[in-house]
């Protein structure tokens, strides 16, 4: 019998295949997608960070964490889909240079190609000319912008500037997210969207292009 709990300190002691097991088993017993994704595997996560900011873990055992989030994540992609899936529209999206965090821009990704999205991903540490190129070539509907640390904020304030500076805003709509960023800070530095998690981040997506 496989509990949320087991499952969050499996995650926790980043044991890859027994979390892939337990996950498999929990599905297996009836469990939701959603509950494990939010109950059990992010609520994990944010006990890693803890641990991280205490100093009780260090990089090597996050990665590993990280790592087995990954590989739950893709045990649960396939039954988080949502069903309608017109053709939603153009994303491109990435993690703002000088943060390497994914997991969660990731998670975005995921929604938003479940939604009927076609998104183009930039991956972590994203140099601002790479947001203005890809939007050329691609020309998005939405460009997202995830960013982790409070020290990359300054960055996606500097990508948002560089797309209106390049005359590329009146072309695409900005989402931002990411644990730091709040919608006031959205407001500030002039994105259309903010969302607090891959969920909305996906309906917001569906809402700004109805
Ligand atoms: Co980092 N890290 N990390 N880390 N890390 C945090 C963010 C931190 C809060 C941990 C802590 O101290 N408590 C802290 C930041 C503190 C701050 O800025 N004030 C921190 C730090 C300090 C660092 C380093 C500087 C540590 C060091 O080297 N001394 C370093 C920086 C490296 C770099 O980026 N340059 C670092 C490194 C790493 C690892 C590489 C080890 C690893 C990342 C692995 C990876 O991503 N592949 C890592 C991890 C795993 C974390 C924590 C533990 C977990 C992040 C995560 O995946 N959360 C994190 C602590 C925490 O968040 N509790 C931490 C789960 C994920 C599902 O949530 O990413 O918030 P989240 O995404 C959500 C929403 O935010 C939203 O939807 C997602 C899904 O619902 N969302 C969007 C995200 N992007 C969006 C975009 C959107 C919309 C919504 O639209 C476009």
């Amino acid at each position: 019998m496989a509990d949320l709990k087991t499952i969050t300190d499996t995650l926790i002691a980043g044991d890859d295949e027994a979390l892939v097991g337990h996950v498999r088993a929990a599905l297996d017993e009836g469990i939701p997608a959603g509950t494990l994704l939010s109950e059990a595997l992010i609520a994990g996560m944010d006990v890693v960070g803890g641990r991280m900011e205490t100093g009780e873990m260090f990089i090597p055992e996050v990665l590993m964490s990280a790592m087995a989030m990954g590989a739950a994540v893709e045990v649960l992609k396939p039954l988080l889909s949502e069903d309608d899936n017109a053709s939603a529209g153009k994303v491109v999206i990435g993690t703002v240079k000088g943060d390497l965090h994914d997991i969660g821009k990731n998670l975005v990704v995921m929604m938003m190609e479940s939604a009927g999205f076609e998104v183009t991903d930039l991956g972590v540490d994203v140099e601002a000319d790479t947001f203005l190129d890809v939007i050329r070539e691609k020309k998005p509907d939405i460009v997202g912008i995830s960013a982790l640390l409070t020290t990359t904020m300054p960055m996606m304030r500097s990508t948002v500037e560089q797309i209106s500076e390049a005359g590329l805003r009146g072309d695409v709509k900005i989402m931002v997210g990411g644990a730091p960023v709040d919608q006031s800070f959205a407001d500030e530095i002039g994105a259309d969207a903010y969302a607090a998690d891959a969920g909305s981040a996906s309906k917001l997506a569906k809402a700004m292009l109805a």
